[in-house]
This record gives C-alpha cells, sequence and structure tokens, in this order.
C-alpha cells in the first residue's frame, strides 16, 4: 500500500485533495482526518503539517508527499523529486523597508534579516559572500522591520500584497517554488508499479490542462488548411456533415494558442466553433 503524505490544512490542502480526485482516487471524509484509505487505489492519505512532511517522507513513514519546494530545499532532506505539480506557485525573497537605501546584495552586509527559512537564506548569502546575521522567527516574519527586530525579511511571497501593506520592497528572489510530489528514496524503488501508476495519471491530468478539446465545421474545400492550423495529437478526426461539401473537424489545441487559432481558422471560413475543457489525456 502507497502512503502518499498531504497538508491536513493549509493552502496546499484543497488543491491536493483535488489533485487525487482528478487522478481518479476516491478519498472519503478527508476533512479532520489523520489517515484516511483510498476506496479505489492501493493507498492510504496520511494528513500532516507541512512543516512535518520532509522528515516523515525521509524516514519512510510516507513514501509519496505532496509538498512546496521551499520546505524540501529548507529542512535538506533526502528525497526524490518526482514531479512538479503546478500549484502553490511562490518565491523566497528578500525586502527592505521602502525608506531603506537599498542598492544591491551588499546593501545587507552586517545587517540583520529575519527569516523562517534560515538554511536556504544561509546558503544564499554564502553564495553572494554577504556576512548577515540571521534572525529566526517562526511567523509573521512581516513585521521584524517595523518592530526594529530586523533590518530586511526573507519569506515567501505570492501576490506581494503582504510586503505592499507592511511598507517593505522585494529585493533580491532567492528560490522559485511549487507543489512537487516527492518519494521516499527506498520505496520509490520497492513501491515502483504503484507509484508509477499514480504519476502516469498525474501526467495525463497536467497534460490535459494545457489543451482544449475543438470542434468546428468548415467548406470541404479548406480542410487542409485548417488541419495546418491545428496540431491535433496525430491528425484532426473528419466527419462528413448533412449539409453538401461540409465537414465537422474535432481535434485539440493549446490552450496558450487558443485565441490565434480561432482567428485562423474564422479566417478561413470555419463556423459553429466549440471548445470544451480536456479532463484526462493520455498519449
Ligand atoms: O501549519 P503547517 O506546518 O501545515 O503549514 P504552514 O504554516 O507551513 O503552511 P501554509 O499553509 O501557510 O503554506 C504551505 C505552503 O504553501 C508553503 O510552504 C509554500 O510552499 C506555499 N505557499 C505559496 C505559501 C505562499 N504561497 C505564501 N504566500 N506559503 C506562505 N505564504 C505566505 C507568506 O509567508 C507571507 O506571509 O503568504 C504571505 C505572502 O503572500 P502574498 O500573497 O501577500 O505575497
Amino acid at each position: 500500500m502507497l502512503k502518499i503524505a498531504i497538508q491536513k490544512s493549509g493552502r496546499l490542502y484543497d488543491q491536493s485533495i483535488r489533485l487525487l480526485n482528478e487522478c481518479g482516487l476516491i478519498i472519503d471524509n478527508a476533512k479532520g482526518q489523520l489517515k484516511v484509505s483510498v476506496q479505489n487505489f492501493d493507498a492510504e492519505i496520511l494528513f500532516l503539517r507541512n512543516s512535518d512532511i520532509p522528515k516523515y517522507t525521509e524516514s519512510g513513514v510516507a513514501d509519496l508527499a505532496i509538498v512546496g519546494e521551499n520546505v524540501i530545499q529548507e529542512m535538506n532532506v533526502e528525497v526524490k523529486k518526482l514531479i512538479q505539480l503546478g500549484f502553490s506557485k511562490c518565491r523566497l525573497s528578500i525586502a527592505t523597508p521602502k525608506q531603506s537605501n537599498y542598492n544591491s546584495i551588499l546593501s545587507l552586509q552586517q545587517k540583520k534579516i529575519a527569516t523562517s527559512y534560515p538554511n536556504t537564506l544561509q546558503r544564499y548569502l554564502q553564495s553572494q559572500n554577504i556576512d548577515a546575521s540571521i534572525h529566526q522567527i517562526s511567523g509573521s516574519v512581516e513585521i521584524a522591520p517595523n518592530i526594529g527586530l530586523a533590518d530586511a525579511i526573507c519569506d515567501l511571497v505570492s501576490s506581494g500584497n503582504t510586503l505592499f501593506k507592511n511598507n517593505l520592497v522585494e529585493q533580491e528572489v532567492i528560490l522559485h517554488s511549487q507543489a512537487a510530489l516527492y518519494a521516499n528514496e527506498n520505496t520509490s524503488k520497492t513501491k515502483k508499479d504503484l507509484i508509477e501508476q499514480l504519476l502516469f495519471r498525474i501526467e495525463s491530468v497536467q497534460r490535459a490542462k494545457a489543451f482544449d478539446y475543438i470542434l468546428f465545421n468548415i467548406p470541404n474545400k479548406n480542410i487542409k488548411l485548417a488541419s495546418s492550423i491545428l496540431p491535433g495529437l496525430k491528425s484532426p478526426t473528419i466527419i462528413p456533415l448533412l449539409t453538401p461539401d461540409w465537414s465537422s473537424v474535432h481535434s485539440v489545441i493549446e490552450k496558450k494558442q487558443y485565441w490565434q487559432i480561432i482567428n485562423k481558422l474564422k479566417s478561413i471560413g470555419a463556423e459553429g466553433i466549440l471548445v470544451s475543457p480536456v479532463q484526462k489525456m493520455v498519449l
């Protein structure tokens, strides 16, 4: 049985559950539980604190874990990253008060920096040959300069609102992070089959998110032109319409090219263009 650790509550919880559900895993009554068996996959879900997940995965209590890359880097644990999951994106940044005279990283020489990420910050400062003192605090890092505790902070940023509200300016991004799936080094081998099955599902779900399904009608004389506009998987599916000399074309399009493709199709006479999401894409 695969033991999959996810955050028990907090920023990663909803999207971790959603991803597992999209992979077809049925997880009942997850809220408030410590451990839940998956009905239709040989796995159980362990609900843990975010900060405990790296150690439990390294020691083998969990075989797999969904956790931010920032936490794994900070704790410096020996686990194997299997795939990035594309959610909970953030960056670990150094910020200083608006009124400070920050010019470059050299401005941090001999300064005091408050953070919950002392190890990652220490490594970064060393790589930049900066000698600063690190003041470790576990929460509300952003208020440290205002109460005279530090000259700068190093904290996670996503929208930047927290920095803005506290009169802080982001100066250096030291790490980009997102949620990722990690595996225990040993069980990634002993439970390889189950892990590969889950990875295969995650990849199908992720691939599908980048594409839409498209169908439209077009005069037969322009089918070739339409096919050259649509990358598709192999080639578009063409179904004749009852209206003479017209066909319906079915394919997939990459979401990021959506409007360019629609405009081109319209310019060659495509009509009744319908686009809908794809749930899974198995190649
Ligand atoms: O209690 P537990 O140990 O389970 O959780 P936690 O307190 O460590 O976790 P939680 O739920 O706060 O965050 C879990 C993970 O979400 C982090 O480890 C990151 O991988 C990811 N993540 C993504 C973030 C943010 N974005 C984020 N913005 N974690 C925290 N923040 C905080 C940041 O510390 C700052 O206080 O949000 C504030 C800044 O946000 P903006 O939008 O104002 O810039």
